[in-house]
């Protein structure tokens, strides 16, 4: 709970002040304060080894690194993707010029439904953007067959999914890339920040001059790049949250279990469970409210919880396709999105965070049972 008496969605994952101000220290004698500097070099390094992926390039937020690997791809025409989930998503294809088509998703998980992507696919598809929504996998040994059926290029926004695996292996190897947010609001957090996973050197030197305008040397520009580069503060701040997020991620499943524990059995109230073979980071705790059987709105309960300062947050809510960017799209119908329209209609993210209390957590239940 924060000062005003309100339990937030979530709260942001901080590292000691003290081990910090040493770091600060650290960079203010170095007077190296960002481009490619030795903080960044060491978090690129530790965060390989942690997420278990070969090459990464840390960015400044995680829009850029969306919009940065569909630039890197060269891809064009249109993109089959989600309605279910942040704008940023399908600002990214907007940004490059590229025209979204939406598929609906899979109620199971939220994610994109491949048995409904190649009825989506014309002559101008050339990739697929899923997301794996909540940090719940896609299925990605399906798209990648359908990906590769057609010759498509498949990005991943990953950007709740940091840490997760399936059987043992990250979820971020799959497709061409990955893109990760460490914003504040995320699991892992450098403040502002984010990531794009790669599969080889070749692509990671390629990502390295699109973040820096392109340049490849003093004098060479490479291509028309853009300024997405993390700098030397928020990369010691992510040195340091990197050492207690398992912490933090092992706090967030206590809630998990608690929450689960209490709503199981409430007529009208559901929420997904641990998937076997999965690691999961607990990064979000929708439930989904069926009014009739629950006997309330989803929004009456959303402000019932408000009004006692229990802010859940209505993620991802409308959905994207209903913006005016997008909602002139054919996609965009709502005839052709039933499945996320229900899950919009229907989604409330508790309080999720590694310092939830267990009297907030019992206030958060309470006005929910
Ligand atoms: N792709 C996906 C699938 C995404 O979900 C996102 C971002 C992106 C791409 C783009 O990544 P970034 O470019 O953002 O790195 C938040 C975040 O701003 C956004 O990062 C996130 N997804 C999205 C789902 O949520 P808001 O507008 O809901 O956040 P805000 O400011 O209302 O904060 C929510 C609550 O968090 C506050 O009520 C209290 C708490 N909070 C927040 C901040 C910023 C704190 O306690 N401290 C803080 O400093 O968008």
């Amino acid at each position: 709970m924060n000062n005003n008496q309100q339990i937030t969605v979530t709260s942001p994952l901080l590292p000691d002040l003290d081990e910090f101000h040493e770091l600060l220290k650290e960079i203010w004698n170095n007077k190296w304060i960002t481009n490619n500097g030795s903080f960044h070099c060491r978090l690129e390094a530790a965060l390989c080894e942690y997420l278990k992926v070969p090459y990464i390039s840390l960015f400044t937020n995680g829009t850029l690194p969306l919009i940065t690997a569909l630039q890197a791809l060269r891809i064009t025409g249109e993109v089959i993707t989600t309605p279910y989930s942040f704008v940023a998503t399908t600002h990214s294809l907007w940004w490059n010029g590229i025209k979204p088509v939406f598929v609906d998703i899979d109620p199971a998980t939220g994610n994109l439904d491949p048995d409904k992507i190649e009825a989506a696919i014309t002559s101008k598809t050339t990739a697929i953007m899923p997301v794996h929504v909540y940090g719940k996998p896609c299925d990605t040994k399906r798209i990648q067959e359908i990906a590769d059926k057609y010759g498509l290029k498949v990005i991943y926004d990953a950007a709740h999914a940091f840490g997760v695996e399936v059987n043992g292996k990250s979820i971020l190897n799959a497709g061409d890339m990955s893109t990760l947010s460490f914003h504040a609001t995320k699991v892992y957090n450098t403040i502002e920040g984010g990531a794009l996973v790669m599969h080889d050197e070749q692509t990671k030197k390629r990502i390295d001059y699109l973040k820096n305008f392109g340049f490849a040397g003093e004098t060479e520009v490479v291509a028309p790049g853009i300024n997405s580069k993390m700098d030397e503060v928020r990369a010691a701040y992510g040195l340091l949250n990197l050492k207690q997020v398992d912490r933090a991620i092992e706090a967030r499943h206590q809630v998990a279990i608690k929450y689960r524990e209490a709503l199981r059995n409430v007529e009208g109230i559901t929420f997904f469970d641990d998937i076997p073979g999965v690691k999961h980071n607990y990064s979000y705790f929708p439930i989904f409210v069926d009014a009739e059987k629950y006997g309330m709105t989803r929004d009456e309960l959303y402000f019932k919880m408000k009004e006692h300062n229990v802010l859940g947050r209505r993620y991802f809510y409308p959905l994207i396709s209903t913006f005016s960017t997008y909602r002139g799209l054919a996609s965009a119908h709502p005839d052709n999105l039933p499945e996320a329209v229900k899950m919009a209609e229907s989604v409330i993210c508790l309080p999720m965070y590694h310092t939830l209390n267990d009297v907030d957590i019992e206030k958060v239940i309470e006005q929910i049972v």
